[in-house]
């Protein structure tokens, strides 16, 4: 069964260009304090807040609007306590071997180990599930499209409102995180995407010294670098 195009009118609002102006200038400082945290405070906030940030983070653009992902909120200590114990137990193995000395070398300055606290000191763990492929509503296969263009998508706004609403979060990825799928008792079209303890840092949280590359590093204009807006032929 397939559906029709049936476009209906697009109500937007242009904000003032000086509004835009000022909104533009801020936009960098607005999430440069942005920070992976691994050390979190164990205060709790309300559930709702981050069922608000999903809800959020699902109005992100998808292949063919298929929407091919899943959230699953973990509060329960004990799966908490368990997702760490799997995650160590895959970690463990990874920084033991399984990643070649070249990784270990690049994560040198992360500071990071197989030791995993923050999967229970969080008071919330987010994990993110990609489908693979849908069921219609006769019960048959449906193919997504695009699916990890789409999830990222969604997992870069979902940690943008986490960021907007005050607290901290982690793109943390044990590897390989097939236990998830079978500690939440997802579906087997479901993949485990990311995972996300989110809570406050810890009054005592440290995050690696890292910089970021300039604007110039990452941008660049046009062909070699040519720049229509201040060409003279432009009548500037
Ligand atoms: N999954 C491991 C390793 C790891 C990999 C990368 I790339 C990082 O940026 C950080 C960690 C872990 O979570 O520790």
């Amino acid at each position: 069964m397939s559906r029709e195009y049936s476009p209906t009118p697009f109500s937007f609002e242009r904000k003032t260009e000086e509004e835009m102006d000022q909104i533009s200038l801020r936009l960098e400082s607005d999430f440069s304090g942005r920070r992976s945290v691994r050390h979190f405070s164990s205060d709790s906030f309300p559930r709702e807040w981050v069922d608000r940030a999903i809800a959020a983070a699902s109005t992100a653009p998808s292949g063919a609007h298929r929407q091919p992902w899943h959230f699953v909120i973990v509060d329960e200590p004990d799966l908490k306590r368990q997702i760490r114990a799997a995650a160590e137990q895959e970690e463990q193995v990874s920084y033991g071997g399984r990643m070649p000395q070249e990784w270990l070398d690049a994560l040198q300055p992360i500071g990071t180990d197989a030791s995993k606290p923050f999967l229970e000191e969080a008071p919330f763990l987010v994990v993110l599930f990609a489908e693979t492929h849908g069921v219609n509503d006769q019960g048959s296969k449906q193919k997504n499209y695009y699916v990890s263009e789409s999830v990222g998508i969604a997992a870069g706004m979902f940690i943008s409102a986490i960021h907007k609403l005050g607290l901290a979060t982690l793109t943390h990825t044990p590897s390989p995180m097939k236990f998830l799928r079978d500690l939440l008792g997802r579906p087997s079209r479901e993949k485990p995407f990311l995972l996300f303890p989110i809570g406050y840092p810890a009054l005592e949280c440290q995050v690696p010294d890292l910089k970021r590359k300039s604007l110039e590093e990452v941008r660049s204009y046009n062909r070699d670098g040519r720049n229509h807006e201040k060409d003279p032929a432009n009548g500037e």
